[in-house]
């Protein structure tokens, strides 16, 4: 470990990789930059530690990115990553827990290599980012997951009718999901007496392992009720927390990177700040992870709620209502003493009062943590990139909570807000009439619901109907729905910082 004083006033540290390799233990799917600031950074840690072992990694893209795994090959799975504590003091460490990358999208070449891959013996754990919409699952609002394997109604079940699902469907040996290369592996293991790897889901939802379970149990059902049995007795899927900002890499951010001397195609950029909760639930067992800081512990969900609706929640705000207002990136938004009142606003009354914190943590402390992650300018965390998938993004984030906050005769504004913001966002420009793409699996029709409604009543009331994005009962508030209303008027007429100013007037 190195640390050295450059002529600008920029502290670099550089940490080596200290292991030689490892044997493949742990399969990722969803090869994306968090992947390799996050999970990769803590098997990096405990590879260093046991000067190699047998949980190295083989990460594979299943979408998209043929790219990076061809980069990442060229360089020898070795890449960087640069953790930011400000824009004047970086450690850079370079990464090599990620031993096998693998590209099995559509017509990608190694969908077999994954499946072999994932059902050999070694490999006792997989874990996933494969963001919210790779799930192929309707929103939960209840957070009661169902298991009946034949229903395929009830919140929280598999769309089924998703292209990519009726396709793993009716080719279950050629899986173009995560839920079903999941299910065709987890196959094969119990053909072959092997028994089941653990699944890991490492996305940012609630009960994120309960939800895979759903998933991929679901789809065994499709293919075999036997299998579906097994998977649902035999199979591990803990539920996790993961925390770190990790914006996609910008061509400034590699020339910076290559200022400092780092000329890597693989790298990524993130903040100094990382948590990775995990429910220690993995009969096949895992790396000894308590030692490289992961918090091993018996319920994750308090963690992943307090999460989910302070942090997220906050990015959503901004993300809407900031790209609205012609900001590009998060931090610019906290210059603006509007967001950052929002978003006090948002969590300390709106947020706060949902949670049953996890032990120890203290929701003003953590709020003022999330203001200065979130004011850290050497990070350029585009708002575009969080408003992605807004409609697989609310429930979570906004919507739950709100619902909590209305049954027990609390405030919402700041989610009406937001809510109203993401609509107006759904349009696919800014208010000062600059066009945007919408990058939603709803974009389509959200587009419609624009062209066919144009009073704003019937706007929101035509958003609010839509059951995979909003609970019910939502609409069943009339305060809201009218905060709503007032607030799409608003924004249109006055734009983002006059409204928040009159919205959030004490
Ligand atoms: C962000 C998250 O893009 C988004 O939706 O809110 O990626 C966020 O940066 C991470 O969850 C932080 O841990």
């Amino acid at each position: 470990m190195i640390s050295m004083l450059c002529t600008e006033p920029v502290n670099v540290e550089h940490i080596a990789s200290c292991h030689s390799g490892a044997d493949i233990g742990i399969v990722h799917l969803g090869l994306g930059a968090f992947h390799r600031a996050h999970q990769a950074v803590y098997v990096e840690r405990n590879l260093s530690r046991h000067e190699g072992g047998s949980w190295g990694i083989c990460s594979a893209n299943i979408r998209s990115n043929q790219q990076l795994v061809s980069q990442l090959r060229d360089g020898g799975m070795r890449y960087h990553v640069a953790e930011y504590r400000d824009s004047r003091d970086v450690t850079l460490r370079e990464v090599t827990a990620i031993r096998e990358a693998l590209y099995a999208g559509p017509d990608g070449p190694d969908l077999e290599a994954l499946l072999e891959r994932m059902s050999d013996p070694g490999v006792r754990i997989v874990t996933l980012t494969v963001t919210e919409k790779g799930y192929y699952l309707k929103p939960n609002f209840s957070l009661q997951l169902h298991f009946e394997l034949k229903s395929s109604l009830g919140s929280g079940a598999l769309l089924v009718d998703a292209a990519a699902i009726a396709h793993d469907i009716q080719h279950p040996q050629r899986p173009q999901t995560a839920p079903g290369m999941l299910v065709e592996a987890l196959s094969r293991r119990r053909e072959a007496g092997i028994a089941p790897f653990t699944v890991l889901c490492c996305d940012n939802m609630p009960d994120n392992g309960k939800r895979t379970r759903q998933a991929v149990v679901e789809l065994a059902g499709h293919r075999d009720a036997q299998l579906a049995e097994w998977i649902a007795q035999h199979v591990a899927f803990p539920c996790s927390m993961v925390d770190r900002i990790v914006p996609a890499m910008t061509a400034a951010d590699f020339q910076r990177l290559a200022e400092l001397g780092v000329d890597d195609p693989g790298a990524v950029v993130c903040e100094a700040f990382s948590q990775w909760v995990v429910e220690d639930h993995f009969p096949q067992g895992r790396p000894d992870w308590e030692h490289d800081g992961v918090q091993m512990v018996a319920d994750v969900a308090p963690f992943e709620t307090m999460k989910l609706r302070m942090l997220n929640g906050s990015h959503s705000l901004l993300a809407y209502l900031g790209s609205l207002a012609g900001i590009h990136t998060v931090s610019d938004a906290m210059q603006q003493q509007a967001f950052t009142a929002l978003l006090q606003r948002y969590m300390h009354t709106e947020a706060a009062a949902t949670l049953t914190l996890p032990a120890g943590a203290d929701a003003t402390a953590y709020a003022d943590s999330l203001v200065v992650r979130f004011a850290n300018d050497s990070l350029r965390h585009r708002l575009h990139q969080i408003a992605m998938d807004g409609s697989q993004k609310l429930p979570q984030r906004w919507l739950q909570g709100a619902l909590i906050n209305l049954q027990a005769g609390r405030d919402a504004t700041c989610t009406a807000l937001g809510v109203a913001g993401w609509m107006r966002y759904t349009a696919g420009s800014d208010l000062h009439g600059n066009a945007h793409g919408v990058d939603d699996p709803i974009a389509e029709r959200l587009a419609a619901l624009h062209a066919a409604h144009r009073d704003p009543e019937s706007l929101v009331m035509a958003f609010l109907a839509q059951e995979d994005v909003f609970p019910s009962e939502l609409a069943g508030y009339p305060h809201f729905v009218k905060t709503v209303v007032d607030a799409w008027c608003s924004l249109q007429k006055a734009g983002v910082s006059a409204t928040l100013v009159r919205f959030l007037q004490p």
